[in-house]
């Protein structure tokens, strides 16, 4: 037996807490790295030292070299800056593509047969740039986006009815911006139609604040979200290292799926042990299903502006 390895690329705000919580799941070993010198290190130290607390004994180590994580079977990146004052999306994208293209060198040297789930934004782009520079099959490179929009589809279904978010199943389908689309004709409470329990202007409102998510979090904190993304990650992560076969939108590559070709959208799929198993179709509403071709169109625009800095 052998114990899992997991590498964590930026140990900033998820990356921490994407060790924290490797570390509690008791997943595996976890190796934190960074371009920072200190910051991996001292995160790494501080989650160590609570492992006799919590009875935890995986190994948690810092670095800032990419020898450390030779093997690993599962790879979750949040490398990269966020939009500063006075940077077009371009900017960010030429940064974070580079990074991406970095990363992905790094990775098929180090970590051929990782399971890889991107979080570093814009999300649809820099999938699809690590797709694309490492040439790892598509069952091995996934976005995470979907998991977590649902969730919060899902927590505020809950808010308004007075019910336990166990109790609410929903999916968020699209690209992870303004336009994703919350499926209310698969949204259910405790098997019931949602829509038999919310008047539609409720509806709209609460799917209008599931669009906006990241950036009421980010209005408050003045920074990302960081607790939410690193928990839908690792229900990723555990999908794929426990064999889970489980149903999880995420953001996968299609080839004809949706009637889209080539591009990363955000889908139910089946994770198990040997990645994005199965992508799964689902019958729209005319509505549902233009609102995700408008969302696929803006993932498209997006990739195109991305693409001079991608490998073809
Ligand atoms: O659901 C989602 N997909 C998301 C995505 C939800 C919220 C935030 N999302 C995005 O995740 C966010 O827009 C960022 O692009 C990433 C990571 O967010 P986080 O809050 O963790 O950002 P930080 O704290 O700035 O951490 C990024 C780290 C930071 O420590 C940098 O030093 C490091 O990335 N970094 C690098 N690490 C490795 N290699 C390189 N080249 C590198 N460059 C910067």
């Amino acid at each position: 037996m052998k114990r899992n390895k997991i590498a964590l690329i930026g140990a900033g705000m998820i990356g921490g807490t994407l060790a924290h919580l490797c570390a509690l799941k008791r997943l595996g070993d976890v190796i934190l790295f960074d371009v920072v010198e200190g910051l991996p290190q001292g995160k790494a130290l501080d989650l160590l030292e609570a492992g006799p607390i919590e009875g935890y004994d995986c190994a948690i180590v810092g670095t800032n070299s990419y020898e450390d994580i030779a093997g690993a079977d599962v790879c979750i990146i949040t490398a990269g800056l966020a939009r500063k004052p006075g940077m077009s999306r371009d900017d960010l994208l030429a940064v974070n593509s580079k990074i991406m293209v970095d990363v992905a060198t790094h990775l098929r040297d180090k970590a051929p047969n990782a399971f890889v789930i991107v979080i570093t934004n814009p999300l649809d782009a820099m999938v699809t740039a690590i797709k694309r520079a490492t040439g790892f099959p598509k069952q091995r490179v996934v976005g995470q986006a979907g998991v977590l929009d649902s969730a919060r589809y899902r927590a505020f279904i809950a808010m308004e009815l007075g019910v336990s978010v166990q109790s609410v199943s929903a999916i968020v389908l699209g690209g992870h911006g303004d336009d994703m689309v919350p499926v209310r004709s698969y949204c259910q409470v405790g098997g019931v139609p949602v829509e038999t329990l919310i008047a539609p202007e409720r509806l709209e409102a609460i799917e209008h604040r599931v669009r906006h998510a990241g950036g009421e979090i980010v209005n408050l904190l003045k920074s990302s979200a960081y607790y939410s993304p690193a928990h839908a990650a690792v229900q990723m992560a555990e999908a794929y290292l426990s064999d889970r076969k489980q149903v999880l939108p995420c953001a996968a590559l299609l080839e004809g799926e949706y009637g889209v070709n080539g591009f990363y959208v955000g889908v139910p799929v089946l994770i198990g042990g040997g990645g994005v198993e199965r992508v799964i179709e689902i019958a729209l509403t005319p509505a549902e299903e233009q609102a995700l071709a408008e969302s696929v169109s803006h993932v498209r625009e997006l990739v195109e502006a991305a693409a001079k800095f991608l490998p073809a």
